[in-house]
């Protein structure tokens, strides 16, 4: 078991050292901010130029990204309810769906230098419709995974495991990026879903550190404290989920 120092937190900030490379950092970092919200300004201004020039073959794309999330969320509840009947437990303790904003598609498309237009975001935004199942313990993301992907309308793109290999925020979930048809009145349609797995925990830390990321402007030193402590409780967290998952194994097997 990992157990972490007391008070890391307070240690770590005990030895930042002040002075003027610090008052340096805040204003490198206020301008680079300054910067980011200025390329953020044109390029949403730029989107929504573009949506309203197109503004019915975007809502029909987003209404389309739409249904493949209600498709999804269907699959999900569909294996949740089967495993119910075989296991006597649920393994999903909710679903969340969600469509990327407008302001982050635009952000984007900027970002990795995609032309503006509607045919770029279904071309080149693989998460514009996204689905995040958040499990009971650890094994569940793995075999809902597995049970998704053997479905033969399920074609999988992309894989990202931050499980096995946490971001080096200590960010953990199974990314997958899949394709599956949508039924319309004359047509079938194939759409990408971006499906985020992850347990309680790992959902636990990754909202609160969500929001803490967003508390940006500290010196320099003190955020790779703040980042290096968010670190060390995402290794908590997983910590937590292992001795959890092993209790529930022990328990199955007194079981049968
Ligand atoms: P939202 O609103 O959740 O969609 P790529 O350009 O595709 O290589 P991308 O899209 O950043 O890079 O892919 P990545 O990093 O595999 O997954 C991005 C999504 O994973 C994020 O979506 C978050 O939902 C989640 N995520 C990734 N890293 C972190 C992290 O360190 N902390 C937290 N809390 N979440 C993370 P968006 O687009 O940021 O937002």
């Amino acid at each position: 078991m990992t157990t972490l120092p007391n008070r890391p937190f307070d240690y770590a900030l005990a030895r930042l050292d002040g002075g003027s490379s610090a008052l340096d950092a805040v204003h490198k970092r206020r301008e680079d901010f300054a910067t980011q919200i200025m390329s953020h300004l044109a390029a949403s201004d730029e989107f929504s130029e573009m949506m309203r020039r197109n503004i019915a073959p975007f809502r029909r794309l987003m209404t389309y990204y739409e249904c493949a999330m209600m498709e999804m969320e269907t699959k999900f509840r569909v294996l949740d309810a089967e495993f119910g009947l075989q296991h006597d437990r649920n393994p999903i303790e909710s679903i969340k769906t969600r469509l990327k904003s407008t302001d982050s598609l635009a952000k984007k498309l900027t970002r990795k230098g995609f032309p503006i237009t509607v045919e770029s975001v279904e071309k080149n935004i693989f998460d514009v419709a996204g689905v995040r199942i958040v499990c009971t313990f650890p094994e569940d993301i793995f075999t809902l995974a597995d049970a998704l992907l053997a479905q033969d309308d399920v074609t999988l793109i992309e894989r990202r495991d931050y499980v096995a290999a946490p971001k080096e925020s200590g960010y953990r979930s199974l990314h997958l990026i899949v394709e599956i048809p949508i039924f319309l009145e004359h047509e079938k349609r194939l759409v990408k879903v971006e499906v985020q797995l992850r347990t309680i925990s790992m959902n636990f830390w990754a909202s609160l550190e969500h929001q803490l990321r967003y508390k940006k402007n500290l010196p320099e030193a003190e955020a790779a404290a703040v980042a290096t402590e968010l670190a060390n409780l995402a290794d908590a967290a997983a910590d937590l989920d292992a001795r959890m998952q092993a209790l529930r194994n022990f328990l199955d097997e007194e079981r049968d």
